[in-house]
């Protein structure tokens, strides 16, 4: 047998490290996140449409892919919840019944962490994705000025102008001004487009299709609906052993009429009160939850720690006016040493080693020249993934040899 060189100088559990791989058109290869020194792939069947089954056969082509690479899929994101499911319209009963059947192959191929949201229509939202920063790298941004451009003067949605302060909208009509027709394009693209991950894309008039349903549903009946949705899927997760996981709105507040309700500590101490099994469990997003000030992210870490089984861990940097941008993984608002301190004071009180990814990362390097899945590309999740390391083994060995 050949001989194993460690020369790895740790001590205690270690978050397992991941990374999201989308499926083989992915420019990201499983060997070079073998490289980035991970052995947990993340991924879902994003070829299957939104509310049908996966089938055992699916499932274990994919994850017959990822093992040949000698990976390990640990985690699914997303098993997508349909509209239907959202707003409780006609036929949504037997979509959480082919939810429930995808969850129990999942279990029955071994893949038992399961991550969803909740957010109406859109799932994660950005207006800029390319944003250069001081670096000359490029990053995800939010623009609070042009995301009201978008809403009010572009879709025109009805009342929206009610929903924003003077200051504000004359701020959006400035930057409205600004903008070359590609210009206003990019921005449509870029919100209703659909990043990666997101199992949607519109166009405007089918936006405004799908922001309908969402007429009489206000942040307590969504909430009523997420409830009954668990009630209904967790009993199946906790007999087949499957953690699911929900990830927190992105950016944590209603957007564009919509409500939205996992955002705060109090959303999800209400979604746990509800249906307490340990497998209702969250995925602690740092750069989600981080877009408010008012979210304590090591306390939630500390709150919630029974219930984190998937960690994503980026950054974000915010100014007054509500713009935000994803900064270096240690830079920015959160507090990088205090998460992961209590990440690893969890791990060590429950003596798991929770599956974490660094998620997103600025395009740098050689991949500014290349097609890359915005947020996803190989170099910036290196570094994100490579400094959080060092940090963990800083952390571990500063605990031990206290
Ligand atoms: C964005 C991702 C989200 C996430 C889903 C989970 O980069 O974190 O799209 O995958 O919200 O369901």
């Amino acid at each position: 047998m050949e001989h194993q060189y460690s020369s790895y100088r740790g001590t205690g559990l270690r978050m397992e490290q991941s990374m999201r791989w989308f499926g083989p058109a992915d420019p990201v290869s499983l060997q070079d996140i073998k490289q980035a020194g991970c052995t947990g792939i993340v991924t879902a069947l994003h070829h299957i449409p939104n509310g049908e089954v996966w089938s055992v056969d699916e499932i274990q082509k994919r994850n017959d892919l990822i093992n040949a690479a000698g990976l390990n899929w640990n985690v699914v994101e997303s098993l997508p919840v349909h509209e239907s499911i959202k707003t409780q319209a006609d036929g949504f009963m037997e979509l959480i019944e082919n939810y429930k059947t995808s969850i129990k192959h999942l279990a029955h191929c071994g893949i038992k962490t399961v991550t969803y949201n909740f957010m109406p229509v859109l799932d994660w939202t950005r207006t800029d994705l390319d944003y250069e920063v001081a670096d000359g790298s490029r990053a995800l941004r939010f623009e609070k000025a042009a995301f009201i451009a978008f809403d009010v003067f572009i879709l025109q949605r009805p009342d929206a102008d009610h929903e924003y302060t003077w200051d504000e909208l004359n701020r959006a009509k400035q930057r409205l001004a600004q903008m070359s027709d590609a210009e206003k394009n990019k921005l449509i693209a870029n919100i209703i487009a659909g990043l990666p991950g997101s199992e949607e894309q519109f166009t405007i008039d089918n936006f405004k299709d799908a922001l309908r349903p969402y007429d009489d549903i206000t942040a307590d009946k969504l909430r009523a609906n997420l409830v009954y949705f668990l009630e209904q899927v967790i009993p199946v997760a906790d007999e087949h052993g499957v953690k699911m996981v929900i990830h927190p709105d992105d950016p944590p507040y209603g957007i564009l009429g919509l409500p939205r309700v996992v955002s705060t500590m109090s959303d999800l101490q209400y979604i746990f009160d509800a249906v307490p099994s340990l497998n209702n469990g969250l995925c602690f997003c740092s750069g989600s939850f981080g877009v408010r000030a008012d979210n304590d992210l090591p306390g939630l870490v500390r709150q919630f720690g029974d219930r984190i089984n998937f960690l994503h861990l980026r950054n974000t940097k915010r100014n007054t006016l509500g713009d935000f941008y994803e900064d270096n993984h240690l830079e920015g608002d959160a507090d990088m040493y205090e998460i992961i301190k209590e990440v690893v004071t969890v791990m060590q009180k429950r003596n798991i080693s929770i599956p974490a990814r660094p998620d997103h990362g600025h395009q740098m390097l050689d991949d500014l020249g290349k097609k890359v899945n915005p947020g996803y590309s190989a170099i910036g999740r290196l570094r994100g993934i490579a400094e959080i390391r060092g940090l963990e083994l800083g952390i571990l060995r500063s605990m031990a040899s206290r």
